[in-house]
C-alpha cells in the first residue's frame, strides 16, 4: 500500500466503459515521434482467473506515472448485445473460435492504446490469450486445429506488422484451488467456471511464464498472500518504476 506522502494520487484508468478502442489519446502524445514512444514501457499483469489481478491494478491506478488498462471483459460480455463470454462457456466446441477471435482483435486494441505516461500497465496480453488460452482449448478439443491455425495466422500477422510488443511481465501465481475458492466467493456456487478448467489453465499459465522468460523478464509475485500482500511485494519489487 503507497504511504501517504510518497505520491500525489490520480487516477487514470481507461477500458472499463470506452466505446472506442482506446479513449485515452493526449494530444500531446500521439504528436511525439515514434522514437520517443518507444520510452513508454508496457509490463504486462498476467494469471489464473480470479487470482487477483484487476484488484492489483486498480492498486497500481494511484500511482500518477501509471497508466493501467484492465482487461476489455466488458466488451466481450457485450458484442451487439451478445454475451460472447457467456456463449463461449455455455457451448465451447461452438463459440470457442468466436470467443477468441474477438479477445484477439480487443487485445489488440488494449496494445495500440497510447498512453501519456512512461509506463502502462494492462490486464493479460495478445501473447497469453493465444499461447494460454486458445491453446487450452486447443489441447481440450475445444478448437479445431483449423480454427487454432487461422488464430495462428491473424496473430502472427499482428506481431509483424503491430505494436503488441511487452517490456515485461508480472505473472500472479496463486495456488488453483485458491483461485477456484477466490471465483466461488465473488460470484457464488452458480458460476459457469468449472474448478477442472481452472487447474489446467494454471499448469499451462506456469509453462508459458517459464517459456517467456526467456524473451521478456517475468517476475513472479505469490499471490496465495492477502492482497495487502501482494501489493507489498509488488510496491518493494517495483519501488524504483512504481515512484519517478
Ligand atoms: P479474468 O480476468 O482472468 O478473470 P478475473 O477478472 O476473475 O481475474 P482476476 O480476479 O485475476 O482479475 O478473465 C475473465 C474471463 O475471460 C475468464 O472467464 C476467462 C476468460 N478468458 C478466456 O476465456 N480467453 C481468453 O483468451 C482470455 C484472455 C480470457
Ligand atoms: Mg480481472
Amino acid at each position: 500500500m503507497p504511504q501517504k506522502g510518497v505520491r500525489t494520487w490520480k487516477t487514470k484508468i481507461v477500458g472499463l466503459t470506452d466505446l472506442s478502442p482506446c479513449r485515452y489519446r493526449p494530444q500531446s502524445l500521439i504528436s511525439q515521434s515514434k522514437r520517443d514512444r518507444h520510452l513508454i514501457k508496457t509490463i504486462v499483469v498476467e494469471g489464473n482467473i480470479g487470482v487477483g489481478k484487476t484488484t492489483l491494478l486498480k492498486y497500481l491506478e494511484h500511482f500518477e506515472n501509471i497508466t493501467v488498462i484492465p482487461e476489455p471483459v466488458h466488451k466481450w460480455t457485450n458484442l451487439d448485445g451478445n454475451n460472447l463470454l457467456d456463449l463461449m462457456y455455455s457451448n465451447p466446441r461452438r463459440w470457442s473460435f468466436v470467443f477468441q477471435s474477438y479477445v484477439q482483435l480487443t487485445m489488440l486494441q488494449v496494445h495500440e492504446c497510447q498512453v501519456g505516461t512512461k509506463l502502462k500497465v494492462q490486464e493479460r496480453s495478445i501473447h497469453s490469450a493465444i499461447q494460454v488460452f486458445a491453446e487450452h482449448l486447443l489441447k481440450s478439443g475445444k478448437l479445431a486445429k483449423v480454427e487454432m491455425a487461422v488464430l495462428q495466422a491473424w496473430y502472427q500477422y499482428i506481431v509483424e506488422h503491430h505494436q503488441v510488443e511487452i517490456d515485461a511481465i508480472i505473472y500472479l501465481r496463486a495456488d488453483p484451488h485458491e483461485c477456484y475458492t477466490r471465483i466461488l466467493k465473488r460470484e457464488g456456487q452458480q458460476t459457469n467456471i468449472p474448478e477442472k478448467y481452472v487447474v489446467e489453465l494454471h499448469n499451462i499459465y506456469d509453462a508459458w511464464a517459464q517459456r517467456k522468460q526467456h524473451e521478456v523478464p517475468v517476475f513472479i509475485i505469490n499471490a496465495n498472500k492477502s492482497q495487502l500482500n501482494v501489493q507489498l511485494d509488488m510496491y518493494f519489487k517495483f519501488s524504483d518504476l512504481l515512484i519517478q
